[in-house]
């Protein structure tokens, strides 16, 4: 079983998206493990977007994530990592097929309203830098055998 960040961006939430969002994710079988209501710091956004350090949008991509609230998600699930980011879509939603969350709901590269870890590692290392371990919550929902 896999665990995955998920971050409802401040786009989302100006756009009224997060119970759209959140739906899509239940419906497909993923369970929660934790959720929270936040706005980034500097500091948080730095840490959570460091690969994208010197590129020429970064600067740009801090101000959106610290903009407003982020509604930031485990879930988990069988290969939930690869599930999820093949739910959000292409990084661009203008060239994110019909179908997926950027591409129902985007047409911007930056207000792409979803961040999603891209690896189990940076899973681990993004759960923890937004989670503290007592946040995560263990549990079997009832239809566990069903879902799969
Ligand atoms: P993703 O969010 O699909 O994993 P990423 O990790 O490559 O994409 O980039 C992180 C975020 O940075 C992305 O969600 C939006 C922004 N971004 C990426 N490439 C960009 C670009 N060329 N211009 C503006 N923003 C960009
Ligand atoms: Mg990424």
């Amino acid at each position: 079983m896999q665990r995955t960040l998920v971050l409802l961006k401040p786009d989302c939430i100006q756009r009224r998206l997060v119970g759209t969002l959140i739906q899509r994710f239940e419906q497909k079988g993923l369970r929660l493990v934790a959720m929270k209501f936040l706005q980034a710091s500097r500091d948080l956004a730095e840490k959570h977007y460091a690969v994208h350090k010197g590129k020429p949008f970064y600067e740009s991509l801090l101000s959106f994530l610290t903009s407003g609230p982020t509604v930031a998600i485990v879930w988990e699930g069988r290969e939930a990592v690869s599930v999820v980011r093949e739910m959000m879509g292409k990084t661009d939603g203008a060239k994110s097929p019909p179908g997926t969350i950027r591409g129902d709901y985007g047409i911007s590269v930056q207000n792409n309203l979803i961040h999603g870890s891209d690896s189990p590692e940076n899973a681990a290392a993004e759960v923890s830098l937004w989670f503290a371990p007592a946040d995560l919550v263990c549990h079997q929902p009832t239809d566990a055998a069903w879902i799969g």
